[in-house]
């Protein structure tokens, strides 16, 4: 057997806490904080009114070698309380005791009511020039590269809840422009559930836990959820997102944004377009399956803030292609029948192309979670010149409630001089004082008009960049609490979705429904879904009935009036395509009987690509007796929820731990040549129509129970595996392993 040589050991997983050698025992000799890692980024260094400080960022964090207070005076001790002998009470003036006690007892702040779990990154986002003819809008000129902070989000769950849950996914970002800050606070599903703003409290409150138990946590499949969107059927289309793989993603890599609502922009001349704002992920839309993201919620619940900080550290830096749906701007705001002000439609890509105006990537992990992706606010209104809102109804009410929910979560006014919020753009807004003011506004004039401070600030016009609340004519009428009539279609989309579905897909949301309906307690909800379900598609409701054991409703009841047939828009599906693999990981699987060389080839042809390649050995240690690489990975510690893919390179035998009272997923097989748990990762991984590679023969691959001619599965040495392995990986999944229902 040949050992690896020294280069030949495959760089360590991105994650570990710090690359610095941690000695054993505990360090004796002061030394200077340590700066961050070389992929965390910090806000940058301007003060509260915007003005470049040219510090490092370094200087924001805690400074010197020495323990001090909250002021700066060097402490003696931390560890014990000042008291009155070693065996009396402890004494009211240790002012370091309570200060230290106190602001512990004040670390957290109120969670965001929705979007509370969560994670965020920097980078920039360059423009492509594209936008000339619609927007003024500086930062979409020609190679213009502006700083961003994106925050992608789940929405129902509380801040430690999981990643994985079924649910919509928040994706903000905020644009530092030359301009002042705009901030673009979008889902990853085009439509929303409600058409005006003023039943976001009720769609929330269906949606959180029951409020008597504050169960189930960050989930829809319970009753108050399906009690009211099947009453509110304008939420149906985007519950049929959330039933489809769309609510589920592989990672924030892989997800679409949008901004939702319809904008207006505004060109240098004034003239206006209204625009649907799009995310398009440079590595494909992507999903996990129903069952890997039921075990990701146990096995690994950070699953998606872990992908995003791992690819960035390892340097495959997420990249997504900002651009528009643009329409003309008509008095009736309406695209080919379609309301451009009402939120629960889209427009199909095949109806209005998606224009790319730039290019964001994101480049930097938080140097503080809590100081950036926690205290990070956003805003529907943080806009800026040549970029303006529309009278969607939904939209009009956002810009009330982003600004008033901040004055709670972030303890008052001034949240906009938090580090992560400063503009970078001058700020001169005469807003004074307020709880955690932290700028020093010298001046005695914050006021106009005024004579004292010579009439400043003054206001802008056209020539100096000033924002436009554009003119747009409203219909006179009267005041009222209604939507126009176009507002009333609510299941034509949620068809138009459906019928763009691959049958594939149908089934996983036919089983989604099934899953959630299943998990309410009331019969009525559910009948009452289904009544919902034969509005979007008769097929759709006989499943779902089926699997409910209810019968299922007809459609064209005085309950259930037929929906208008619609053409379906390919674009909708994320099946067909390959795409990047940056960031992936792949389990090879090793033993000191594997080939050291073909696994140093193998996890080399991986890394070349930006693929993680993970060692999964019985044990841990070095895999290969007094040689590196260690293993990363331990049969005990892993599931294959946690690889997009397996290499098989050593066949491992039932280890000393393969029992099931030292290991529960021992129990998972009686097989006696292969250890069980590895019997169990690649079932699993067969099943989740993940890539399979086998270093080896076709009897190799049998004694793992697969064909060389398996969809998805590559059988040879280690450079055919490994491209194989890499081309697979490429189409996202195995399609051909799910048989639809019917076929
Ligand atoms: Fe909202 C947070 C996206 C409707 C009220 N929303 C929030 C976040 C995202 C969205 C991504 C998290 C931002 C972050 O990471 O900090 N919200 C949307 C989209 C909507 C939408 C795409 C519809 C198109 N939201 C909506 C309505 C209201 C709110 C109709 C209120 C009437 N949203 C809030 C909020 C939050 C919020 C309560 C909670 C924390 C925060 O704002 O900063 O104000």
């Amino acid at each position: 057997m040949t050992t690896p040589a020294k280069d030949q050991t495959p760089p360590p997983p991105p994650g570990a806490p710090t690359a610095a050698a941690v000695p054993l025992e505990e360090p004796t000799e002061p030394r200077e904080p340590l700066p961050p890692t070389p992929e965390q980024a910090s806000p940058a260094t301007v003060s509260p009114t915007g003005a470049d400080l040219g510090a490092a960022p370094t200087d924001m964090g805690q400074q010197g070698a020495f323990l001090t207070t909250s002021t700066g005076a060097r402490l003696r001790d931390t560890d014990h309380s000042l008291r009155a002998g070693e065996r009396g009470p402890t004494l009211l003036q240790d002012h370091h005791l309570r200060e230290k006690i106190t602001h512990f007892d004040h670390e957290r702040i109120p969670e965001r009511v929705v979007h509370a779990r969560g994670a965020g990154a920097h980078g920039t986002f360059v423009g492509y020039g594209a936008a000339a003819g619609l927007s003024s809008a500086a930062f979409l000129e020609k190679d213009v590269e502006t700083p961003v902070f994106v925050r992608f989000s789940t929405v129902a769950g509380s801040r430690g809840s999981a990643d994985s849950v079924r649910d919509t996914r928040g994706f903000a970002v905020k644009f530092y422009t030359e301009q002042g800050n705009f901030d673009l606070v979008g889902n990853n599903i085009p439509v929303f559930f409600i058409q005006d703003g003023i039943k976001f409290p009720d769609i929330v409150h269906a949606v959180k836990p029951h409020p008597d138990r504050e169960i189930p946590q960050a989930q829809s499949a319970h009753d108050t959820f399906w009690d009211f969107v099947s009453l509110h059927t304008e939420a149906q289309h985007h519950t049929l997102w959330n039933m489809s793989d769309r609510g589920i993603p592989r990672s924030y890599r892989h997800m679409e944004g949008f901004g939702v609502h319809t904008f207006r922009l505004v060109d240098a001349e004034g003239g206006t377009t209204l625009v649907k704002f799009h995310w398009k992920p440079k590595l494909g839309v992507h999903s996990v399956t129903w069952e890997e993201a039921q075990l990701l919620g146990g096995i690994d619940p950070d699953v998606h803030r872990r992908d995003l900080y791992d690819a960035i550290e390892a340097g495959a830096f997420p990249q997504w292609e900002l651009g528009v749906q643009a329409f003309e701007d008509t008095p009736d705001q309406t695209f080919q029948g379609i309301d451009l002000l009402d939120p629960t439609k889209l427009v199909p890509e095949e109806l209005a192309p998606v224009q790319p105006l730039g290019l964001m990537t994101l480049t930097g992990t938080p140097t503080n979670f809590f100081a950036e992706a926690e205290q990070v606010a956003f805003h529907v209104g943080n806009l800026v010149a040549g970029i303006d809102v529309t009278d969607d109804p939904l939209m009009q009410v956002r810009l009330f409630s982003y600004v008033d929910t901040q004055l709670s979560r972030l303890g008052g006014p001034n949240y906009n001089q938090l580090p992560v919020n400063r503009p970078h753009a001058p700020v001169n807004d005469m807003l004074r004082d307020g709880m955690h003011q932290s700028a020093v506004h010298a001046g005695v004039a914050p006021y106009r008009p005024n004579s004292l401070d010579g009439g400043c600030p003054f206001v802008a016009g056209d020539a100096e960049g000033a924002f436009l609340d554009v003119p747009q004519a409203v219909a006179a009428g009267s005041k009222v609490r209604a939507l126009s009539a176009s507002f009333d279609d609510h299941f034509s989309q949620a068809r138009l979705f459906w019928r763009s579905m691959t049958p594939v897909e149908q089934d996983h949301i036919v089983q989604a429904y099934t899953f959630e309906l299943g998990k309410c307690y009331d019969e009525t909800i559910r009948r009452r879904q289904l009544l919902a379900l034969v509005r979007i598609d008769a097929g759709l409701a006989a499943a779902v009935a089926a699997g409910l054991g209810l019968p299922a409703p007809e459609a064209g009841g005085s309950d259930t009036p037929e929906t208008p047939d619609v053409d379906p828009s390919p674009a909708l599906s994320q099946l067909g395509g390959t795409w990047p693999v940056e960031g992936r990981t792949v389990a090879v699987v090793v033993d000191a009987g594997a080939d050291p060389d073909a696994v140093a080839a193998l996890t080399e042809a991986l890394t070349d690509e930006q693929v993680v390649p993970l060692l999964l050995a019985a044990t841990g240690g070095p895999v290969w007796p007094d040689r590196a690489p260690v293993a990363h990975r331990t049969l005990l510690t892993s599931r294959s929820v946690e690889f997009d893919a397996v290499v098989v390179a050593a066949l491992l035998t039932p280890a000393d731990d393969a029992r099931q009272t030292r290991d529960a997923k021992a129990g998972h097989s009686d097989v006696t040549a292969l250890d069980p748990r590895l019997d169990l990762l690649l079932d699993e991984a067969y099943r989740h129509g993940k890539a399979i590679g086998v270093v080896g023969d076709a009897d190799t691959a049998a004694a793992v129970g697969l064909l060389p001619e398996d969809a998805g599965v590559v059988v040879g040495d280690a450079a055919a595996v490994a491209a194989g392995v890499l081309e697979a990986l490429g189409t996202h999944r195995a399609w051909d392993r799910f048989t639809p229902s019917g076929a």
